[in-house]
């Protein structure tokens, strides 16, 4: 093996932003060791298949011994700590489990590299979050929030990974550690999991315009977010670790959208005016309190790094519901030259006239 390739351990390898930065890790040339939790974890399979390139360790941020063993298996020069309960409205029911995930995790993270010897070599990267922030009106500046902004989290993840904020600047000030915190805005894509909203709503999209589906049961639709790509952001966030020190970074868009907004511009990809009939509503999705509105301010990230998004709303848009399209096409056997069932008065071109499919 080359003795100069780089070595990171990913913790949360089955989510959206560690499939993300195992791809892009290895496009780089490191070696990708990936922390996966339990027994026969029924997402293994699609990490293997999707990412084969990593080296999968058992283990879980609630079980230290584990993590002491994955750092000394993997002697990584980045670890990247994704690992967390990160569905805001599953936190409300298990906030004790979310504690003990999403915020007691990061400590045994940090401890896990001390305590193997590596605090001066392993670099660490904790995914700290907007939710942090809390998004009450008051408290928001025109711009958006920055680096600087006063946190009220407004849910048990949100306390959670503010616990996990904290603890990691502090190891960061008390052992000298390069400890990066990057504050991420909501990020979203093809691979984002089907219970954040945008991706339910493009699936649903998806399912709607092919006939699988007739309607989509959501929440509250005012809430504004600040919504980027997940490939951008998770390209910041290798940015903030080859950073020549450890800091704060907060990635966003500086655009807020409505769900009403996502909405319009999704069921606008298939033709549909009014994306009203189509939506119902669930009290059942609604939180026990409600984040109204996110939007950040990456000045800093852009001045320092140089970082930039590329991926605007209405592209992510446009990638996500393109993305659903092929994916229900594929798992129910529909041809593309099928007609759509929504909207009804489409014209698709007549079957018989199109070249076969291979
Ligand atoms: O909700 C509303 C919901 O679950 C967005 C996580 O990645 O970003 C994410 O947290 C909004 C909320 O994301 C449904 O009430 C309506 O106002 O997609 P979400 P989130 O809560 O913003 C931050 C930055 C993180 O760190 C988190 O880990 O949409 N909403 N109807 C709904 N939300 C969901 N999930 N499902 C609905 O049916």
């Amino acid at each position: 093996m080359d003795g100069s390739r780089r070595t990171a351990l990913i913790t949360g390898i089955t989510g959206q932003d560690g499939g993300h930065l195992a791809s892009l890790l290895h496009e780089k040339g490191y070696r990708v060791f990936g922390l996966i939790r339990g027994q026969h974890n029924p997402r293994r399979d699609d990490v293997e298949r999707d990412l084969p390139f990593v080296e999968l360790l058992e283990g879980d941020v609630t079980d230290p011994t584990s993590l002491v063993r994955a750092v000394e298996t993997s002697s990584p020069d980045e670890l990247y700590n994704f690992a967390a309960i990160s569905h805001v409205g599953y936190s409300f029911n298990h906030p004790t489990l979310t504690m003990e995930v999403t915020g007691k995790g990061v400590l045994n993270v940090l401890e896990a590299v001390r305590l193997s010897g590596r605090a001066e070599r392993t670099k660490i990267y904790q995914a700290s979050t907007s939710e942090m922030f809390g998004g009450m009106d008051y408290s928001m500046p025109g711009s958006g929030y920055n680096e600087q902004s006063q946190f009220h989290p407004r849910s048990p993840y949100g306390v959670a990974k503010l616990y996990g904020h904290w603890i990691a600047k502090n190891y960061r000030e008390s052992y000298g550690m390069f400890v990066v915190c990057g504050v991420l805005f909501n990020h979203e894509g093809e691979r984002r999991g089907t219970e954040f909203v945008t991706r339910k709503i493009t699936r649903a999209v998806a399912r709607i315009h092919l006939g699988l589906q007739d309607t989509i049961n959501l929440g509250v639709l005012w809430p504004k977010r600040d919504w980027g790509y997940a490939g951008d952001y998770v390209r910041g966030i290798w940015m903030m670790m080859q950073h020549h020190e450890p800091d704060d970074f907060v990635l966003a868009t500086g655009e807020a959208h409505s769900i009403e907004d996502f909405l319009a511009t999704a069921f606008a990809k298939i033709g549909v005016g009014d994306w009203r009939p189509y939506v119902t509503f669930d009290p059942a999705l609604t939180r026990a309190a409600e984040v109204d509105n996110l939007l950040g301010d990456s000045s800093k990230a852009e001045q320092v790094l140089g970082w930039r998004r590329e991926v605007g709303f209405d592209d992510l848009v446009t990638r996500m519901v393109a993305h659903d399209l092929a994916d229900q096409r594929l798992r129910h056997g529909i041809s593309p030259l099928t007609p759509p069932v929504v909207p009804a008065d489409v014209t698709a071109p007549p079957v018989e006239t199109a070249p076969e499919l291979p």
